[in-house]
């Protein structure tokens, strides 16, 4: 019989009601409750884009897709995907509790984000960890620690890219600005030598190169509301920026993300939109792999990869 391997694909989650909005909210915060008015506004951006987010459909379907490729691109082994998340059931904890309880073994670590921080993958990393500790198993998993140069994953987001280029009045698509964005983080990372701004700028770099578009540069989006400096410029001001300057149209790829969530569809979709409306310029943002084929392929390209490795 097939060599039987778990794939723990880690996805950030989100609310499944209203209700459990705060709870999360808790979670993120490490457990510090928000405040009422807090609460209330990120209620309301969720109204915005419908109610709930549509992550947890995505990641889904994510996990289906991927289950299906790896399982099409090495018929010698059998790949079961189980999903746990960070800030929603089921948590990366209780899946790598189901894993044990179904007699895997082997298991290969994959999240759900391209570029490799000590603020976001290895949080995952060490939650699955601490899961292992805390089950006696598996003895041990394989992480997947970043695709972002995946060749399949530029591939993909460079015909993204072009589809959104496309979009652009023909006379200014040669010369408009790309901006590949990511969520910010604290600017203490980078005393840490952390890895991350690199990493987007790098899959910045291949996109561009695939393509030829010389216009393009990296911007950060959806920072948290604390007193403490985050990485910047910051969308919004990018905007302002180029506006400035006398560009016309903008596209937006939010690279640093892999679905269409609140990120993506209040952030840029609609705050960054809103403003770009106010200086009558035009942006175009580029879509979300969600479970495009040629992006499940990237990552079961580096999943596969990383499970020869061990
Ligand atoms: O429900 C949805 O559709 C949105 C899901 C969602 C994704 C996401 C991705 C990332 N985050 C990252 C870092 C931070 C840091 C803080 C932080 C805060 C929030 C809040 C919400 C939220 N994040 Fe998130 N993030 C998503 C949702 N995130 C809601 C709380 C309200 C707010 O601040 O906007 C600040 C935490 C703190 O206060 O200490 C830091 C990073 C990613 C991309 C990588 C990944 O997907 O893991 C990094 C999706």
């Amino acid at each position: 019989s097939k060599l039987v391997i778990g794939i723990l694909a880690m996805a950030y989650g989100t609310p499944s009601s209203v209700a459990e909005i705060e709870p999360y909210y808790t979670h993120i915060r490490r457990g510090r409750k928000p405040e009422p008015h807090q609460l209330q506004e990120l209620i309301e951006r969720y109204e915005a884009i419908g109610g709930l987010s549509p992550l947890n459909e995505i990641t889904a379907a994510q996990a289906q897709g991927l289950e299906r490729t790896l399982n099409e691109l090495n018929p010698d082994a059998e790949y079961r995907v189980y999903t746990g998340m960070k800030h929603a059931h089921p948590f990366i904890e209780e899946t790598v509790q189901k894993m044990v309880q179904d007699g895997i073994t082997e298991v290969v670590g994959v999240v759900w984000a391209p570029h490799y921080s000590t603020m976001s993958i290895a949080t995952y990393i060490k939650s699955a960890e601490e899961a292992r500790d805390k089950w006696g198993g598996p003895a041990q998993i394989a992480y997947v620690e970043s695709w972002h140069v995946q060749p399949l994953f530029i591939d993909s987001t460079a015909k993204r890219v072009e589809a959104a280029l496309a979009a652009i009045p023909a006379a200014e698509r040669a010369s408009v600005p790309v901006v590949f964005t990511a969520h910010s983080l604290p600017e203490r990372i980078l005393q840490m030598g952390d890895p991350y701004p690199r990493q987007i700028e790098e899959t910045g770099r291949a996109v561009t190169e695939q393509i030829g578009h010389s216009n393009w540069f990296t911007g950060w989006q959806s920072a948290g509301r604390t007193p403490e400096p985050w990485l910047g410029p910051d969308i919004l001001d990018v905007i302002r920026d180029q506006h400035e300057k006398g560009v016309r149209s903008i596209v937006i790829c939010p690279v640093g993300f892999v679905s269409d969530h609140l990120e993506v569809q209040y952030d840029i979709d609609i705050e960054a939109k809103q403003l770009a409306d106010e200086l009558g310029m035009k942006l175009v943002r580029v879509a979300s792999p969600n479970d495009e084929p040629l992006f499940l392929r990237a990552v079961a390209t580096a999943v596969l990869e990383q499970a020869k490795k061990g």
